[in-house]
């Protein structure tokens, strides 16, 4: 079956460019997505306490505003709940193909299209759009007998609900975004909390609490003031931009994270250990106001000496303590810089995007790769960012993609794609600007940046 347009995956991102090709009156594409329900990551990621760290006013897309957010911050169910309602009420369902994973991509110069094959069947499609999210592949780090556990063990984007957390010994490995706001929801439920950290985070306080009704009835009935609402929520947030690119300009912000801490935690020894080395901002800067109390309970215990081994029932720390564990939580994060998905996407020579980038992605205005033809990548390389909505982003790119589908159809040009020579112009100019900025020189590892810099 041929379509003009493929999209692969349905979060934010695809949504968002599935709408908006609707709204241009384009109704020539499909949306492959491999689970059975929209939603991405929203959908994926259920664990207690999951909810978004930007305000939901501008983490929604501007031609879907939501009057009715409950919470400034909100909570998972909700944002998934938006994202079901958007592909419903935009007619985007009737496009989705559900189950259907695309295997492999491959460009086909004879044809000038590009070859699907996915678990749901083979398609062609004229264009490509990969909208499939950095952080849609969990990693768990492969430790020393971990296969002979015998306790549960799962990934924080693979809940198991089924599981029982009263009174049992509970390690999490890794305390980033995630584990910092699941930690406070389970830290009551479980018997002992062992967090085996490796890197502390820059952990700032999340003014969270709840939309009064009276407000959402009055964003309802006078749209232009959520408007304005999200408009100075973003401009207060693009401002900080200027300290990313100049750290020393953190200083208040370092100032506000320590007192988040130092407020809640009156244990020196424990206030060292989660006090980070590195600049602020050079890893995601957290926020929580629940972490740090939490931390100083009496049944949790922060482990800074690595993971040696485990064992059936327990957790052998670097200086070779055993701790008697029956449940672990990975919340190591996901693929980012290294995405499944670039392992199956094969561009004119027949190269992957994967063997192409060489482990350093690489796109021009992070979406368009040289040699792989009318492909566009959403939430490509260099649009991850430390201090704003990624949903802005996206439609950052969405309108790219646009301007691009305009410009095929009224010049008649049929296949589209950076030369070498404009995206490494690209990629030159944006390392040149990168060099000064906190990811650059902050002193830390972080998936702002790939294994070459
Ligand atoms: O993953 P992470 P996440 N042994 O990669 C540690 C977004 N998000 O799932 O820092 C021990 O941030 C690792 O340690 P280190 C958000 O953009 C958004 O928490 O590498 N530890 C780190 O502590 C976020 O950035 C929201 O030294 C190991 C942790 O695991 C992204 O999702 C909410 C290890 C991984 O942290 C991912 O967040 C939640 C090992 N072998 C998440 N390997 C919003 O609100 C890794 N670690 C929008």
């Amino acid at each position: 079956m041929h379509t003009r347009i493929a999209i692969i995956g349905s979060g934010f991102a695809g949504l968002g460019a599935a709408i908006r090709l609707k709204r241009h009156g384009i109704d020539d594409f499909l949306v492959f997505e491999r689970a059975s329900d929209v939603g991405g990551t929203w959908r994926d990621n259920t664990y207690p306490g999951c909810a978004c760290d930007v305000e939901s006013h501008l983490y929604s897309l501007s031609f879907a505003l939501e009057p009715g957010w409950t919470r400034r911050f909100s909570r998972q169910p909700e944002i998934w709940a938006y994202l079901q309602r958007c592909a419903r009420e935009f007619g985007i369902l009737p496009h989705i193909r559900f189950k259907h994973e695309v295997q492999s991509a491959r460009w086909s110069d004879r044809a000038r299209r590009w070859e699907l094959d996915t678990t749901g069947g083979s398609f062609t499609a004229d264009v490509l759009v990969v909208a499939a999210g950095p952080l849609s592949d969990p990693i768990t780090p492969d430790l020393p007998g971990l296969a002979r556990f015998e306790g549960r063990a799962f990934h924080s984007a693979q809940w198991d609900h089924g599981l029982d957390l009263r009174g049992r010994h509970v390690a999490v490995i890794g305390t980033g975004a995630s584990a910092i706001q699941f930690i406070p929801e389970i830290q009551k439920r479980v018997a002992a909390l062992h967090l085996f950290q490796r890197t502390p985070a820059w952990v700032l306080p999340r003014p969270d609490g709840r939309i009064p009704a009276s407000h959402q009835r009055l964003y309802r009935r006078l749209p232009i003031l959520q408007r304005a609402t999200r408009l100075a929520i973003y401009l207060f947030r693009e401002s900080f931009v200027v300290t990313f690119a100049h750290p020393a300009l953190m200083r208040p912000a370092r100032r506000l994270a320590l007192w988040n801490m130092t407020r809640s935690i009156a244990d020196p020894a424990l206030r060292a250990r989660l006090t980070p080395a590195y600049a602020m901002g050079c890893k995601r800067i957290l926020l929580s106001s629940e972490y740090y109390p939490t931390v100083a309970q009496s049944n949790v215990e922060v482990v800074t000496t690595g993971i040696r081994e485990i064992r059936p029932h327990a957790i052998v720390d670097g200086e070779g303590r055993e701790r008697a564990v029956d449940t672990i939580i990975f919340a190591t994060g996901f693929r980012p810089t290294d995405p499944p998905i670039a392992r199956a996407i094969r561009g004119r020579e027949g190269l992957s995007l994967a063997e192409a980038w060489q482990g350093s992605p690489k796109a021009h205005r992070g979406s368009t790769v040289s040699g792989f033809p009318n492909l566009f990548i959403l939430l490509g390389p260099n649009t991850g960012l430390g201090h704003n909505s990624v949903v802005y982003m996206t439609e950052a790119q969405i309108d790219h993609l646009l301007g691009a589908l305009r410009y095929m159809q009224t010049s008649g040009v049929g296949v589209i794609e950076p030369t070498p020579d404009a995206q490494a112009r690209w990629v030159d100019a944006i390392d040149r600007r990168m060099r000064a900025t906190v990811w650059m020189t902050g002193g830390c590892a972080s998936w702002y940046v790939d294994r070459t810099g």
